[in-house]
């Protein structure tokens, strides 16, 4: 009878944690589940094709060069792109000494923002100061998920190889930065979305 009893014991107890244990486990994966939805978001409804002249432009008077960037433009690269583009498939050519006004906007819920780095920089898991004053949105190691937008104007006084990368440590290491080459030769701003001829705006 004892032996029955403590034996009975066992058992609920057993089954007690059984239950824990399934309950437990239950709620493990539905947090690993949203962890990778908030990591690895759905591409965003926008699966137009991108096009370059939405993201290149001058002002009327010729001097400013207006360059668009937008975050998680689609699903591509996980949505560390700029204008559905990352691992720089895309490439921005300014003329030396241009006026740059870069508007950033990001799509997805993940942070992102924009830092002018030095070719080289994109290795690495943070982006440091950007290599023109001015040259980043704000705050771009914390990033943003706004929608509403967020301008920065810097001088193009250095002539060589540079990216627009994310300053979200570890997103431009992962491939989220396009190209930005500033040419001692170039007269005019142009823009090349992967394999694309490049495109030009026309001075107005
Ligand atoms: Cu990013």
């Amino acid at each position: 009878m004892h032996a029955k009893s403590s034996h009975s014991i066992w058992a609920l107890a057993t089954t007690a944690l059984l239950w824990a244990f399934t309950i437990v486990n239950a709620q493990g994966t539905a947090a690993a589940d949203h962890d990778a939805h908030t990591n690895h978001p759905a591409p965003p409804a926008n699966e137009a094709p991108p096009k370059a002249e939405d993201f290149l432009s001058l002002s009327p008077d010729g001097k400013k060069v207006r360059i668009v960037l937008i975050s998680a433009f689609n699903g591509a690269n996980y949505g560390m792109n700029f204008n559905g583009f990352a691992k720089g498939q895309a490439k921005f050519v300014v003329p030396l000494g241009a006026d740059i006004e870069v508007s950033f906007t990001n799509r997805s819920p993940v942070p992102h923002s924009v830092v002018v780095v030095e070719r080289p920089q994109i290795k690495r898991l943070q982006m440091g100061d950007p290599a023109f004053e001015g040259g980043s949105s704000p705050n771009p190691t914390r990033g943003t998920t706004g929608s509403k937008g967020e301008t920065f104007r810097f001088k193009a006084s250095e002539a060589g190889d540079f990216a627009f990368a994310c300053g979200f440590p570890s997103h431009a290491a992962n491939g989220h930065w396009i190209a930005l080459e500033v040419s001692d030769k170039a007269k005019l701003p142009s823009l090349q979305l992967g394999g694309n001829p490049a495109y030009t705006p026309a001075a107005r």
